[in-house]
């Protein structure tokens, strides 16, 4: 067993989006591809000798030879030590929480989140600093720069090590520590919730449905779900992480968790419906509606509301310093806000803009429309943290989910949303459409369009607060003065061509008329943005291919 330094040679390519590395499987096999990607992120580290390293992933295909070349290369670059997931498994706020709870100097998550898995599936990987978030732009940038003019890199020719058996073992002078996945991402959420109140729910008959998609969360769910808080057997479902997700796509949205929204129709329909995505970073509510259909909450009423109700669960008692949300979802949130007096933070899409604000302690809650929701308790979105506070604000108010949220509307006004996404089209025709609407935005304002007037447009740029970065072109913007916004931006998470994502939103204050059905209400914006983007032209399509 020794250390050895292998020639290598730059991929094209290897530039983090939204969210990490995200390719193909085959894409990852190549001889070198993630070597090549983890020396420039090893390369760029300062002052990691010595220290912890965080490992693991959602246990997708190519998961378990991921660790292992991981492990190889952080034993030849002098960490002391890598905590890693029993069976290389660590959900994304999993990973957050064991990175900050063990003050590790960051660590490593294998995932491609959302997106589906398999061995013609995607493959990801993401670096997360000491705070427990992702790697700011500035880190990313750094790798993928590295990564254009690598030559070799470094790893140890040892046997792969033992990564299912708990306990402590030794890699070419490595230590490896191989940890229970949920054991502090469990202790993390006793401390938050009210876990006596959440019981006491189950125990009075309260039923849950929690889809876990075949993904990571599985785990995580019946721990904490089935095995503490005393919900019944089977109230987890496709809860055993499978390699390629049982051939499902792990997105919890009403399109891809179509099984869990049937049982949300059918007859004999549970209180609640809950899913967590490939890396149960993400979350799904679902109510059992007054008529009998599945009440699907949209992901930005979910913030808006958690955040109005924030003070009846114990680690926010004292109430939130401010709340974030990224700039395409909706203004549900600032509404709250402002009813509270309390900042609300307008940020570009992605989970990395939110850590700066809160570990300067300038928001407690954030989300994003995307199915994301989370706050200072980690530095990631939490799929079950946020079907746990669900739960207990359910507990705390002995409200419905659908009660909630129709009452939440009528204090505070309905902002109706939706999302329309065009997949896989061709990339040159995406900027294109990108380009000409950024040459229109000057002559934008002041003109009517299918009876709004536009109040003012422009291609959101964020200056960080904290450490002054600014980050320009995060997506178009067109803004009406009744409140009604049309966002357009491209997708920093897709492997197949580009995917360009056209965010709807219109204000209905009149509780009488907050009860139309999304994409009615939505039907003249629709029309406007397909419109003023030429979205036929462009790109060929007339429709998108998933309206959440
Ligand atoms: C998408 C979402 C974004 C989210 C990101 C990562 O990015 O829109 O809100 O933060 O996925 O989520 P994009 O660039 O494709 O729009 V996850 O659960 O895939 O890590
Ligand atoms: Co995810």
């Amino acid at each position: 067993m020794s250390l050895i330094t292998v020639p290598s040679t730059p991929y094209a390519g290897q530039r983090p989006g939204t969210s990490g590395l995200r390719k193909k499987v085959p894409v990852f096999q190549q001889p070198g591809y993630l070597e090549n990607f983890v020396q420039a992120l090893f390369d760029g580290l300062d002052g990691a000798q010595g220290t912890t390293l965080v490992l693991g992933g959602d246990g997708r295909f190519h998961n378990r030879v991921a660790v292992q070349t991981i492990l190889k290369m952080a034993a030849a670059h002098g960490f002391g030590r890598v905590l890693v997931g029993a069976g290389g498994i660590l959900s994304t706020p999993a990973a957050s929480a064991v990175i900050r709870q063990h003050g590790a100097y960051g660590g490593l998550i294998l995932s491609a989140s959302h997106n589906p898995g398999g061995p013609d599936g995607d493959f990801g990987i993401k670096f997360n600093t000491a705070n427990g978030g992702p790697a700011p732009e500035k880190i990313t940038e750094g790798i993928y720069a590295r990564s254009q003019t690598i030559t070799a890199y470094r790893t140890s020719d040892a046997a792969d090590v033992d990564i299912d058996t708990l306990g402590t073992r030794e890699l070419d002078g490595l230590t490896v520590t191989v940890i229970d996945p949920v054991a502090d991402y469990a202790a993390l959420m006793r401390e938050t919730f009210d876990f006596p109140a959440i019981r006491a729910l189950f125990t009075g008959g309260f039923r849950l449905r929690m889809d876990a998609m075949c993904a990571v969360g599985g785990p995580y769910a019946r721990a904490i779900l089935e095995g503490e808080l005393g919900a019944p057997a089977g109230t987890v479902v496709n809860a055993v992480p499978l390699e390629d997700f049982g051939g499902l796509h792990p997105d919890p949205n009403p399109v891809n968790a179509e099984d869990l929204i049937a049982h949300m129709n059918g007859a004999d329909a549970p209180d609640m419906g809950a899913a967590t995505d490939g890396d149960a970073d993400r979350n799904m509510i679902v109510g059992r509606g007054a008529d009998g259909r599945a009440f699907a909450v949209a992901p930005s009423d979910s913030l808006a509301l958690l955040a109005a109700h924030a003070t009846r669960v114990p680690a926010y008692r004292r109430g939130l310093a401010g709340i974030a949300r990224s700039m395409p979802t909706s203004c549900a949130a600032d509404r709250v806000a402002q009813a509270l007096g309390i900042p609300c933070h307008e940020t570009p899409t992605g989970w990395k803009f939110f850590g700066n604000l809160l570990d300067a302690g300038q928001a407690t809650l954030c989300g994003e429309e995307s199915y994301g929701t989370g706050s200072d308790h980690v530095r990631e979105k939490d799929g079950l943290w946020a079907v746990l506070f669900w739960l207990n604000v359910v507990a705390a108010t002995g409200q419905g989910v659908e009660a909630l949220v129709r009452a939440h509307w009528a204090r505070y006004g309905r902002n109706i949303y939706s999302r329309h996404d065009y997949e896989a089209i061709a990339t040159d025709g995406a900027q294109a459409l990108i380009a000409r609407l950024r040459g229109q935005l000057a002559a934008l304002p002041g003109q009517t369009l299918g009876g709004r007037t536009v109040a003012a447009a422009d291609d959101f740029a964020y200056t960080d607060p904290v450490d002054g970065s600014v980050s320009r072109q995060q997506g178009i913007r067109v803004l009406f003065s009744d409140g009604a916004r049309i966002v357009y931006r491209l997708s920093g998470t897709g492997t197949e061509g580009a995917t360009l994502r056209v965010y709807l939103e219109a204000v209905e204050n009149d509780p009488t008329r907050q009860g139309v059905e999304t994409q009615a209400a939505l039907a003249a914006l629709i029309e406007v943005a397909r419109r003023l983007a030429d979205i036929a032209g462009l790109t060929g399509r007339t429709e998108p291919s998933v309206v959440t």
